[in-house]
């Protein structure tokens, strides 16, 4: 069983890498179909695919076309998938409001989506800004919302300080102690988040659902 599913895993990745939209979205629905770990056909599926994708880009055997194609076409196989992640969720009682938005700067909108559904998928009610959201603004939402947790993803090593600056607004306003704040996003690491003083780090998806619990006292 695990055999047929990396293999299936290795098709998703080949998709994105070869920038076939039609061959991914027929992935994703097989993922539906045959009922695979969603979660897992995202990460290790379409998710391997588009770190393929920029490792093609850094090798410079990519160029901007492609990226943004790849691109492409992980978000629509992964928009196929996501409505169903969330399924389970909608009747339990919330765990708590989570603010969530790519800083400004900064359009990638992968990994913070994913992170975002997977929080909703656990429970969590969640208020996804989009990308290229200034720091301002993330917080004037999150006050409206009266969020407990402000999610601020960064894949750009030029947006990063842009979640630096999210801390430092905070504490001007007198509010830092109203929320808990999580960084994330490839170039993001937990030295960072100590230097931000944010309240937390995670990897991936799955880590952030287990870092918001922990912040909220729920586990
Ligand atoms: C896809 C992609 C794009 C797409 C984005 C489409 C979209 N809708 O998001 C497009 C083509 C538009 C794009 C544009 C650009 N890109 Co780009 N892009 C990528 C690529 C290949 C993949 C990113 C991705 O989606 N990964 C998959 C997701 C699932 O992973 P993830 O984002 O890391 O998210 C996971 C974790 O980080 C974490 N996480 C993410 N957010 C959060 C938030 C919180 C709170 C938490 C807790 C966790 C968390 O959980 C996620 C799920 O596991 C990366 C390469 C890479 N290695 O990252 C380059 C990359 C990020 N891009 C790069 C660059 C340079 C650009 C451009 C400037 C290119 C250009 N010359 O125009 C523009 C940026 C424009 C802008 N102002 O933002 C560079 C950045 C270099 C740097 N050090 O700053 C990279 C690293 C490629 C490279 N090696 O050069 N890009």
């Amino acid at each position: 069983m695990v055999l047929i599913m990396d293999s299936i895993y290795e098709e998703m990745a080949a998709s994105v890498v070869e920038l076939d939209m039609e061959k991914a979205k027929s992935l994703a629905q097989k993922a539906l179909d045959e009922q695979l770990p969603l979660l897992e056909a995202i990460e290790k599926g379409f998710g391997e695919g588009i770190k393929r994708v920029g490792n093609l880009w850094d090798a410079g055997e990519f160029f901007l076309p492609e990226l943004m194609r790849g691109a492409q076409v992980m978000q629509e196989a992964v928009d196929i998938i996501t409505p169903h992640l969330e399924e389970g969720s909608r009747a339990r009682e919330t765990k708590g409001k989570v603010v969530m938005a790519t800083i400004e700067g900064d359009i990638h909108t992968i990994g913070k989506t994913i992170v975002a559904t997977m929080l909703k998928a656990n429970g969590f009610e969640v208020i996804d800004l989009g990308a290229d959201v200034k720091a301002e603004d993330i917080i004037a939402e999150a006050v409206k919302h009266r969020a407990d947790l402000i999610g601020v993803s960064a894949l750009l090593t030029t947006t990063m300080i842009g979640q630096k600056k999210i801390i430092e607004l905070l504490e001007q306003q007198g509010i830092r102690d109203k929320f808990k704040v999580i960084l994330g996003g490839a170039p993001v690491t937990s030295k960072w988040v100590e230097e931000c003083k944010a309240d937390g780090y995670a990897e991936n998806a799955v880590a952030a659902v287990t870092k918001a619990k922990q912040l909220l006292g729920l586990s």
